[in-house]
């Protein structure tokens, strides 16, 4: 592979005028992952979610998702995206995890409710058999090389299912597997949903480097190591003391607004959204959906903290 990690980590970085790893996903890159996902399979399982974070993977661009999945990750199950269903797939599912044990990567979309025994999730049914998420979370986080968590219900506090009042017990991985004692490493790419780049550059990071430089919160430092509020553009009308009364003005800052960016860790401030064309700040404000304790403890979204 021609692409040392320190290039890598460049291309996932990004530039300050916004490109990222989906703008410059180079062919040496994609030529190198072709060969490391046929060996490393990929098993994404859902929760409780609203399936955005999967709807944010298919928006990646560049690289286009044909490509995602046909050449830098191998998808086996996926239970939005596959052709097939019941019985069948989760059949090639545990046949998959059963032939890599130990080499295939777990995803996990969702939250995982442990609640009346997981029944509030159930996932699939073998032999007239109910599956939980919470069976299948645990029996496949034994198997995996790594699991990475994707989106705010899968990290930390289990996102929306697990904001207040929620009767399901829904939980992260990270709790799952702490009770259950599985010791299979988790990263957490969290984000309501996380942006393309964030999961498709840390599968890669993975599948070639091995597991990227971690926080506190086992978030890759690559794309949650820096602030939004100290690296806004609209810095210098928090400095001032200039904000905007209204979400859609294009001048002042948002902290009166309710902007959470002080609290958020990301980089989309400088990624952008959307293949580049906006970010939250630029037509609204940020409510810090990368952090734990998202979204209880980022509400009331549209309150100054
Ligand atoms: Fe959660 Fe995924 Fe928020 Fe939705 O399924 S992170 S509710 S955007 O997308 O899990
Ligand atoms: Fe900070 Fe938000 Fe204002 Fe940007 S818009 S400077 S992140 S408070
Ligand atoms: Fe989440 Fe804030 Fe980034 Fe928007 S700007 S995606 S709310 S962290």
């Amino acid at each position: 592979m021609s692409l040392k990690r320190r290039d890598f980590v460049k291309l996932c970085a990004g530039t300050v005028a916004g490109l990222g790893i989906s703008q410059v996903f180079n062919p040496s890159l994609v030529m190198a992952l072709e060969k490391a996902a046929k060996k490393t399979p990929v098993i994404w399982i859902q929760g409780q979610g609203c399936t955005g974070c999967s709807v944010s993977l298919l928006n990646t661009v560049h690289p286009s998702i044909k490509e995602v999945l046909l050449k830098i990750i191998s998808l086996e199950y996926h239970p939005t995206v596959m052709a097939a269903e019941g019985e069948l797939a989760l059949e090639h599912m545990y046949e998959i995890a059963n032939k890599y044990k130990g080499k295939f990567f777990l995803v996990v979309e969702g939250a995982i409710p442990k609640a009346a025994d997981g029944k509030y999730c159930i996932v699939g049914e073998m032999g007239g058999k109910e599956i939980t998420m919470l069976e299948l979370t645990e029996e496949l986080g034994k198997k995996a090389a790594a699991t990475v968590a994707v989106g705010a219900c899968a990290c930390f506090s289990a996102g929306i299912p697990g904001a207040e009042g929620n009767l399901t017990e829904a939980s992260s991985v990270k709790t799952i597997f702490d009770e259950a004692g599985i010791k299979t490493p988790v990263i957490n790419i969290p984000g309501c949903p996380p942006h393309p780049d964030w999961m498709v550059g840390t599968i890669a990071h993975v599948l070639l480097y091995g597991i990227p430089e971690l926080d506190d919160n086992a978030r890759p430092k690559l794309f949650y190591g820096l602030n939004i509020h100290e690296n806004c553009p609209y810095r210098s009308y928090y400095e001032s003391g200039t904000m905007s009364p209204v979400f859609t003005k294009k001048e002042g800052c948002r902290y009166d607004l309710g902007c959470k960016g002080p609290v958020a860790n990301a980089d989309c401030w400088k990624r952008h959204w959307n293949n580049g064309v906006n970010w939250c700040i630029e037509n609204a404000l940020c409510i810090g959906c990368v952090e734990p304790g998202f979204p209880d403890d980022m509400s009331p979204f549209y309150e100054s903290m």
